[in-house]
């Protein structure tokens, strides 16, 4: 028989392990002590602050309310012997992602807005048009800018979002607004126009550099109230320039064009032959006389 004298006893090695978890989850200590008798006691102080939470032999689980890193401690006390061991253990925030912004743009124009995320990255969101979700991975910075190009007024949303670590949540939404509510800038220029180079107006000849804030220029409609000058319109006119974008809005200027008519008056009359002694009938069968001219 073996006689024990003073404070012998076997010495157990606490240990045990974990992993990170995402806040909400609950974290498993594993138990990995050694040397542990079949008398010890267990005291486990989950956030080291001197009070024991939990004092199961073996492994436990604990759901801590906040994220934040821990030191959790094991203690384990057989006998006159006691070994405590200490270890960080992680508990993950969830991350967010909150998408904001909205915009007007031009039909066929692209729109950006803005994802703000929180957490560690890299992040992978899912965001939808209301029909077709689209997820994008491997997000490094927050916020994220998404550029959409709808064909129509769509209203996006974030469907998911994840971290490096673990689920979060989403929130927030962005309405792109696709229309163009701004009329056209009609610009004239004044116009001279020689009646001998035909007297026709053309927009392109009044235009002078009308645009939109959508309609390419090439594309808005131009038109004039009078294109056509003949000599009784030598002088100055005034003619509107009415310009039109694709979304039908309308502006106009006035452009004054000066009519100047070179145009040599052809002088023609015909005299058919009279019995001597009749009176000869002469008709005027002048063209381009303009209304200033004289006979003589
Ligand atoms: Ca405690
Ligand atoms: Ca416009």
């Amino acid at each position: 028989m073996v006689k024990l004298s003073g404070n012998v006893c076997n010495t157990p090695a606490a240990s045990f392990t974990s992993s990170p978890v995402c806040v909400g989850t609950a974290i498993a200590f594993l138990d990995a002590s050694t040397e542990v008798a079949a008398d010890a006691s267990y005291a486990w102080d989950i956030d080291n602050d001197g009070t024991v939470e939990y004092t199961t032999a073996g492994s436990i689980t604990h759901t801590y309310s906040e994220a934040d890193t821990y030191t959790a401690s094991l203690t384990i006390t057989q006998g006159a012997c006691s070994d405590t061991y200490t270890q960080q253990v992680t508990v993950h925030a969830a991350p967010t992602a909150t998408l904001s912004g909205g915009q007007t743009v031009c039909p066929g124009g692209s729109a950006e807005f803005s994802i703000a995320l929180t957490g560690t990255g890299p992040w992978s969101i899912t965001y939808t048009d209301g029909t077709t979700p689209v997820t994008i991975n491997d997000i490094t910075a927050s916020p994220h800018t998404l550029q959409v190009t709808p064909g129509s007024t769509t209203t996006y949303s974030l469907e998911s979002v994840s971290d490096a670590n673990c689920s979060g949540t989403v929130s927030g939404g962005a309405t792109v607004t696709v229309e163009d509510t701004t009329p056209p800038v009609a610009v004239g220029q004044n116009v001279t126009l020689h009646l001998s180079e035909g007297g026709n107006l053309t927009t392109a000849a009044v235009n002078n550099g009308s645009s939109d804030n959508c309609t390419a220029p090439e594309a808005l409609v131009l038109s004039l109230d009078k294109t056509t000058f003949t000599c009784s319109d030598t002088g100055d006119n005034t003619v509107v320039l009415t310009l039109e974008d694709a979304a039908g809005l309308i502006h106009t200027a006035q452009a004054t064009v000066t009519v100047v008519n070179d145009i040599a008056p052809v002088v023609a009359f015909t005299a058919p032959p009279a019995c001597e002694g009749a009176a000869t009938v002469f008709t005027d069968m002048s063209t381009d006389v303009a209304t200033d001219a004289t006979y003589a």
